[in-house]
């Protein structure tokens, strides 16, 4: 009789215990069962007798499909252990590789095959892991000599701009003056010219000129003469400075107007000067002077041009540099190597391309849509890079580019895909995505599995 009772009592405890972990069991071992999430206690004949006692949780039937709740623990010895939804006990489906989620016998035990395929999937990953991490160092010690240089490369791009605002500045203002020497100079010409011309009009008209009222030798057109000591006017007009005596009036209608022999003699003096300019400059003539200064002038223009682009092309180096310091390259600076790259993928008509930190795009032989740029890592801190505000969708949102990133020994596109209209996804394998934690993961999870 006793001995019936201590058959009975193991069968029970074994039925009792199906869908438990060993690490569990304990909770089993009284003659009640607390349903501890739901704070119910039941009988220990209660357990796995397939009726549900605690609902909300499903603890009292850990090894049967009686609570809707429940869920269920298979050992798989010798591969990983798996929680089930308590539904998928008993239904006829072999869900567990040790088969314990089905009645005995039912099920094929494919532990061990699996465990190999998944060794050997995470053996390769492991050796991709540590390569990955070997090129990652030399890609960070090279990042590391970068920045370090960077601050220094911005103070040697201040300077040089420096320099070429004030090469500028000062072509600029050697423009201005060759420019207004330019315009004098023309404008000289052409009032010589003027005056060469009305002056032989003049003498044309004045030759026949009878009202003139001195006789030809007494004209006065020469700054010479003046200091003639033979004043050769009639007598009557010259006044000899004796004390006393009235200088004798010039006749009215004879007399030069006094505000234009100012204006006359200004304009005179200064073609004079700049014509001066000229022959000191060049002892050939005017003309020669005139094409050497517009040749100087063209040349300190073109030199202009160049310098303004430089001073451009400098400030545009700045800015690019500016924005570098600003960019978050990882916890270590491990993405700091992605800079400045891009790499493309091929799918159906299309190439897709991603600058990490830069734009992508979606390239289709003559067009090139523009699928966002980098604006912030995901959510999982640097596994995964958002590009936004790209080219409008018809009728629809700004394209999106959300790119995951892998660990892999080379940097590459491995897939792309538009899961929903103009949101754009990719895996991007690099060496900077290489985590030492992922590694120690990995390997702590293959010992376990090997221990198990
Ligand atoms: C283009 C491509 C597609 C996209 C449609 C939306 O054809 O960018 O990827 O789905 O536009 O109109």
């Amino acid at each position: 009789m006793l001995a019936v009772v201590f058959i009975c009592l193991c069968v029970c405890l074994v039925d009792a215990l199906r869908g438990v972990a060993s690490d569990m069991e304990r909770q089993f071992e009284g003659r009640d069962f607390l349903c501890e999430r739901e704070g119910k206690t039941v009988r220990i004949e209660a357990v796995n007798d397939d009726f549900c006692d605690c609902p909300l949780y499903g603890e009292d039937e850990p090894g049967t499909s009686a609570c809707a709740m429940g869920s269920f623990y298979c050992e798989n010895k010798g591969f990983m252990p798996k929680n089930l939804p308590s539904s998928n006990v008993d239904d006829g489906l072999c869900d567990c590789c040790d088969g314990s989620d089905e009645s005995p016998g039912l099920c094929v035990n494919t532990c061990k095959l699996e465990a190999l395929e998944v060794q050997r999937e995470w053996m390769n990953a492991i050796q991709v892991l540590k390569k990955g991490i070997q090129a990652k160092a030399g890609l960070m010690e090279e990042s590391t000599d970068r920045m370090a240089n960077h601050e220094k490369e911005v103070e040697a791009l201040k300077v040089q701009l420096k320099k070429h605002e004030d090469e500028v500045e000062k072509l600029k203002s050697k423009e201005t003056e060759l420019s207004e020497l330019k315009r004098l100079g023309e404008e000289a010409r052409n009032l010589v010219q003027g005056e060469e011309i009305q002056e032989g009009e003049e003498k044309e008209e004045e030759e026949p000129d009878e009202s003139f009222p001195y006789p030809e030798e007494y004209r006065f057109d020469n700054e010479e003469d003046k200091g003639d000591e033979d004043f050769p006017y009639p007598e009557e007009y010259k006044f000899d400075a004796e004390e006393g005596d009235e200088p004798i009036p010039f006749p009215e209608e004879h007399k030069v107007d006094s505000a234009e022999e100012e204006t006359s003699g200004f304009i005179h003096k200064t073609i004079e000067g700049v014509f001066e300019w000229f022959k000191s400059s060049n002892d050939e003539n005017d003309a020669i002077s005139m094409d050497k200064l517009k040749s100087d002038l063209e040349s300190i223009q073109k030199k202009l041009r160049t310098a303004e682009f430089t001073v451009n092309d400098k400030k545009n180096e700045i800015e690019k540099k500016m924005k570098y310091g600003t960019i978050d390259f990882g916890a270590h600076n491990e993405f700091e190597s992605l800079f400045g790259l891009c790499f493309e993928i091929q799918k159906q008509s299309y190439t897709f391309e991603m600058c990490p930190f830069g734009k992508s795009y979606q390239k289709d032989g003559k067009n090139s849509i523009h699928l966002g740029t980098f604006q912030k890592w995901g959510d999982q801190p640097y596994k995964e890079m958002l590009f936004e505000h790209g080219q409008k969708c018809w009728n629809g949102p700004q394209r999106t580019t959300k790119v995951q990133l892998k660990c892999g020994t080379s940097n590459k596109i491995t897939h792309v895909d538009e899961p929903s209209i103009c949101s754009y996804e990719m895996v991007f394998e690099s060496p900077s995505a290489c985590d030492e934690v992922d590694l120690e993961l990995l390997e702590a999870k293959v010992a376990k599995m090997f221990l198990h």
